[in-house]
């Protein structure tokens, strides 16, 4: 039974973790970097073949920009994944610098909303059915801007956006505490985001960043609420010790995905609906192989938490038992499902073990190789 559980999980890797990226004092460059959306597809579809369960990729506007979005899927499909979720950038381009669709100036904010809507063209061209739209919109000093009219700005945005979203098709909103901007941030938390979409319809939902909240904030909480209201889209998984780190998923932190990862089962949210999508960086270590290790983070989670013992814990927490649920919880998250996780990869026709396979298929040497010259990809347009 939790095999079969195991064996049905999608998650989402995105283009972006492919390419160098970094923080402001440095962004160091790798061999074997790809250089176009093309390779990021292929270096993906590495992430899939050995785990079997990474089969899209999300990409990123303009980072991922191409010619022709179709053949790009075709590509995709050629390397046995398919293209996601689109990810919408207005936080690079000089004119966002006061705002994008919050911008006091409307000249500015058409530009970005034409940007959104470009997103939903690309949607249309690869078969992707999730916009995820992230705001880097804020300000940086109390009386910089009036905190009502932004608001106001944004849900003319978000509107005009819903309108143009077909029938399949969704958008997931992301909040972000703080960063860049120091004050204000338009979408912080996951309230505002909710707000926002509860007034647009079913086909705006709230995606998680696990990186995006204050310290000691309870995510699982969080998680909780949103399944119950059918306004969790998904999330964007990734983990941190202080700030927005990006760092591996389950890495900072395997304690509070895995209690995520009940809350998600608890409410029914383990589901295809549900978009499970790392946005990680990895700054310092290789990057296929961080995305591998990544996913196994995720499946070890989702394991623990399959292995809850609903019966034991409902008795007890019904009893007001409070040491018996939680040794029901932490039995489960004290077990050892690396084995489970091992004899299912060999039932489905994967190696035991994804990152040893991974090193011995000479992958990493070949790209190092192929890919010299060009522009290694990263955070640039
Ligand atoms: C913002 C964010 C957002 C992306 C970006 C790559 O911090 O989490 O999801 O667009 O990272
Ligand atoms: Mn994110």
């Amino acid at each position: 039974m939790i095999k079969e559980e195991l064996r049905r999980q999608r998650i989402e890797t995105p283009s972006w973790a492919y390419g160098n990226s970094g923080t402001r004092f440095k962004v160091f460059a790798q061999k074997g970097v790809p250089r176009d959306p093309y390779e990021k597809l292929a270096d993906a579809a590495q992430v899939h073949r050995f785990t079997g369960v990474a089969p899209t990729v999300a990409l990123h506007i303009p980072w991922d920009k191409v010619d022709d979005y179709a053949g790009l899927a075709r590509h995709a499909a050629e390397q046995g994944v398919r293209i996601g979720a689109i990810n919408s950038n207005v936080f690079q381009d000089d004119d966002y610098m006061l705002g994008s669709v919050t911008h006091p100036d409307p000249v500015v904010r058409k530009k970005a909303l034409a940007h959104l809507i470009e997103c939903v063209d690309i949607m249309d061209q690869t078969g992707s059915d999730t916009l995820k739209l992230w705001f880097s919109d804020g300000t940086n000093y109390p009386g910089q801007d009036d905190i009502r009219a932004r608001q106001d700005r944004l849900a003319e945005a978000l509107a005009a956006v819903y309108e143009r979203l077909g029938d399949d098709q969704r958008f997931l909103l992301e909040y972000k505490l703080f960063e860049p901007a120091f004050y204000t941030t338009d979408v912080p938390d996951w309230g505002t985001a909710y707000a926002h979409c509860l007034k647009l319809g079913p086909k705006a939902q709230v995606v998680v960043d696990t990186g995006h909240h204050a310290p000691g904030t309870n995510i699982e909480f969080i998680v909780a609420f949103l399944l119950r209201e059918g306004k969790l889209g998904g999330f964007d998984f990734n983990s941190r010790f202080y700030a927005d780190d990006d760092l591996m998923v389950g890495a900072a932190d395997p304690f509070q995905l895995f209690r995520i990862m009940y809350e998600v089962i608890r409410g029914g949210g383990y589901t295809e609906d549900t978009a499970f999508m790392l946005d990680q960086c990895h700054n310092i270590e290789p990057k296929i192989p961080g995305q591998i290790r990544s996913v196994m983070n995720v499946q070890e989670a989702t394991a623990k938490a399959l292995l809850v013992d609903r019966e034991a814990l409902a008795a007890a927490q019904r009893a007001g038992d409070v040491l018996a649920a939680n040794a029901a919880f932490m039995d489960a998250y004290n077990t050892d499902v690396r084995p489970l996780l091992a004899e299912l990869r060999e039932e489905m026709g994967l190696d035991p073990d994804p990152m040893a396979a991974y090193a011995r298929s000479g992958y990493f040497d070949k790209i190092a190789t192929e890919r010299i010259g060009g522009a290694q990809a990263g955070w640039g347009a």
